[in-house]
This record gives structure tokens, C-alpha cells and sequence, in this order.
């Protein structure tokens, strides 16, 4: 006689849950250990190329700057909150360049790649000398860091693709705080 239980399973339906049950916990242990590794993966390249990005548009602008110029544009602390240097505004550019000007240069502006990270464009610098004649004759790029939003191991990565991988050497130099890409140096 057939069990009057509703509960009980019969040994049909045990048959099709238990494999049903296990699917579901592999389903519920791929999300957890699978699925979000490769969405935070997506995001980190997401980052890396949104950074590479900014820096050769950067890049093609100050050397366009300063070949219409003749000198390089103003240092400009904060690109990404429209600190311009000259290179979007004709009227950020110093009144010696008012006539050659020809930009603008870098349109749109690079924005944050992080909240709280943002493009900076430095005083001539020193740091590398590669023509060996001791002048603040070089022009660099720098992404603040936004408090570790930049991380290391992208950090890292950067100065692997674009330059040599050491932090204190060639033309990308790593820091806790930026990361400095070298642009040119007259
Ligand atoms: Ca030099
Ligand atoms: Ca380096």
C-alpha cells in the first residue's frame, strides 16, 4: 500500500533530487568561487586598459602641444577635475603661446579611472635624464593612486607593459601614492 505521508519522497523523486540538490550546490559554489573572480578580473582589465588609454591620449597631446608651441604646456595638477594646462583651453595656455596655439589638444579631459584617482600633469622633472644634461628638461604624466584604488599588482602590470617593471627606473616610476609616466625630454 502506497504511503499516505505528502512528506515522504518516494523513491522516484529521491532519485531525481539528490542530483537535483547537488547541481544546485555546485551551481551556489561556482557564484561564490567562480563567477566573481572572473567579474573582478573584467574589471581590473576594464581598469588597465581605461589607464593605458588615458596615457597615450595624454601622451599625443602634450607632444602635439609642444610641437605647435614650441614648449611644453603648463603643469596641471588635476586633469581629470579639468585642470587643463592649456592642452583642452586656449585661454589656460600662457599669453606667449595665445598665437600658435592650435588645440584644443586633449578633448574630453581624462576622467577619474577611480573615484578618488585622478591624471596630473607635472613640472618639468629630472628624474630619468636620458640626454645626461642635468635640466629639468622632461615632461611627465601622473596618475594619483586614489588611496590604493590604483593597486599594486596594476601598478605593477603598468610598468610591465609600458616599460621595464622596475618601479624606481625608466619611464614609468611607481610610488604608494602615483605613478609617473614619462612623456619626453628636450
Ligand atoms: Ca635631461
Ligand atoms: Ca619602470
Amino acid at each position: 500500500m502506497a504511503s499516505k505521508d505528502p512528506f515522504q519522497v518516494s523513491g522516484r523523486w529521491r532519485s531525481l533530487a539528490i542530483p537535483l540538490v547537488f547541481a544546485a550546490a555546485v551551481m551556489i559554489v561556482g557564484t561564490m568561487g567562480v563567477v566573481d573572480p572572473l567579474r573582478d578580473q573584467a574589471t581590473a582589465d576594464d581598469l588597465r586598459s581605461a589607464i593605458v588609454s588615458d596615457f597615450y591620449r595624454i601622451e599625443h597631446a602634450a607632444l602635439a602641444y609642444a610641437r605647435d608651441n614650441g614648449e611644453y604646456p603648463a603643469a596641471a595638477f588635476n586633469l581629470s577635475d579639468g585642470y587643463d594646462g592649456g592642452l583642452a583651453s586656449r585661454t589656460s595656455a600662457p599669453a606667449r603661446h595665445q598665437k600658435t596655439w592650435s588645440g584644443p589638444y586633449l578633448a574630453p579631459l581624462p576622467s577619474r579611472p577611480t573615484p578618488q584617482a585622478f591624471w596630473s600633469l607635472a613640472e618639468p622633472q629630472s628624474l630619468r635624464d636620458a640626454d645626461g644634461d642635468g635640466q629639468r628638461d622632461e615632461l611627465w604624466t601622473r596618475l594619483n593612486r586614489g588611496n590604493g584604488e590604483v593597486d599594486d599588482e596594476t601598478a605593477a602590470w603598468l610598468d610591465r607593459s609600458l616599460d621595464d617593471g622596475r618601479a624606481d627606473a625608466g619611464k614609468v616610476r611607481v610610488t604608494p601614492t602615483w605613478i609617473w609616466f614619462e612623456l619626453a625630454e628636450h
